[in-house]
């Protein structure tokens, strides 16, 4: 938990700003839409004035979390705009999600210019300590349950509509509470969310049976790509950008798709490797605990946790799938070994 001197430090940050700017990491998931969603909200309600900035598109399927898509800077807000304060002049900050520059792309030259007290509320392993106040959680299975939490410590009130956001954050990050980080406070603090009106079968329709035809051909694309490994425990998958010409889908469709290899019996560690525009490949990692991908990811300068992580690399394909899974069969021996 975090303490009660924290969640009061961050209450009295929010009591005493006018304007509340918050965003999140870029290619924003079910965690991080669900949490702005909530805290636009509840601040609002709040009489606050709330602007919300996204870093890169928000999929299709979190769409519903909005009545209104939020910005996106680069595309309708430039950095120039936001850092004249021609988007916003917010008092306070509030960053979800993450705490890492690397996770915020542009958004971090006006972190760093603007010079506003900052507010993170995460559960990363890997922090740069970004925020004046942290309310961060290593163990928290989402940020959603430290926000849930917060909300519940400084006693504002609750909407169905708070409690849907919430209950995507805490869904999403666990997998559809399917992960090793599904405890039991991840279930208790659903219920309450269900009984605070969150309706678990609408949101599974709109997250898992929302599909464009666009993205379900990319991930047949993606199917012939599987390959095993070291007996059928490690999974690489790939998508190149010839695949999201082909089927119509875009990157922010890949969503997920890492997790479809682990049906797999064998399957205890799997990569799924994107080409970007810029030539380079997003390797998304996943681990079912024997393995710490975390680990692996940062050694090339990405971030995550244990069993979830990612990170960039400048390689072609083949060189980039040989380096991880070398990565990968040292963390295997490492804890074949114990
Ligand atoms: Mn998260």
């Amino acid at each position: 938990m975090v303490s009660s001197e924290d969640f009061q430090k961050a209450v009295e940050l929010i009591d005493k700003s006018e304007t509340i700017l918050i965003t999140a990491h870029i290619r924003l998931d079910g965690d991080a839409s669900g949490c702005m969603a909530a805290m636009d909200d509840v601040f609002t309600a709040l009489g606050k004035k709330v602007k919300l900035l996204l870093l890169s598109p928000i999929p299709e399927w979190y769409r519903f979390l909005f009545t209104e898509l939020p910005p996106i800077l680069g595309d309708d807000v430039s950095l120039e705009q936001l850092q004249q304060g021609q988007f916003a002049d917010p008092d306070l900050v509030i960053i979800v999600d993450t705490n890492s520059y690397s996770q915020l792309p542009e958004f971090e030259k006006y972190l760093k210019q603007a010079d506003k007290p900052v507010l993170i509320i995460d559960h990363h392993a890997t922090a740069d300590g970004l925020g004046d106040v942290e309310l961060t959680e290593k163990d928290a299975a989402a940020a959603g349950l430290i926000v849930y939490d917060f909300i519940k410590y400084a006693k504002w009130p609750i909407t169905e509509k708070i409690a849907e956001a919430l209950f995507v954050a805490a869904a999403t990050d666990t997998g559809w509470f399917q992960f090793n980080n599904t405890d039991s406070r991840v279930f208790n603090s659903c219920a309450e969310l269900i009984n605070a009106g969150a309706n678990p079968a609408q949101i599974y329709y709109n997250l898992y049976q929302n599909y464009s035809h666009q993205r379900f051909k990319l991930k047949a694309a993606m199917f012939n790509t599987l390959e095993l490994h070291l007996d059928g425990r490690f999974a690489t998958q790939h998508i190149l950008l010839s695949d999201f010409a082909q089927s119509g889908a875009e990157h922010k469709d890949t969503e997920n798709l890492i997790d479809e290899c682990r049906r797999i019996r064998t399957v205890e560690a799997a990569a799924l490797f994107v080409e970007s525009e810029d030539g380079r490949f997003r390797c998304s990692l996943r681990s079912r605990g024997a393995v710490n991908v975390g680990k692996i990811a940062q050694k090339f300068g990405g971030g995550g946790h244990k069993m979830a992580a990612g990170l960039f690399l400048s390689h072609p394909l083949e060189k980039a799938k040989q380096l991880i899974l070398t990565e990968i069969t040292q963390q295997f021996e490492k804890s074949d070994s114990k």
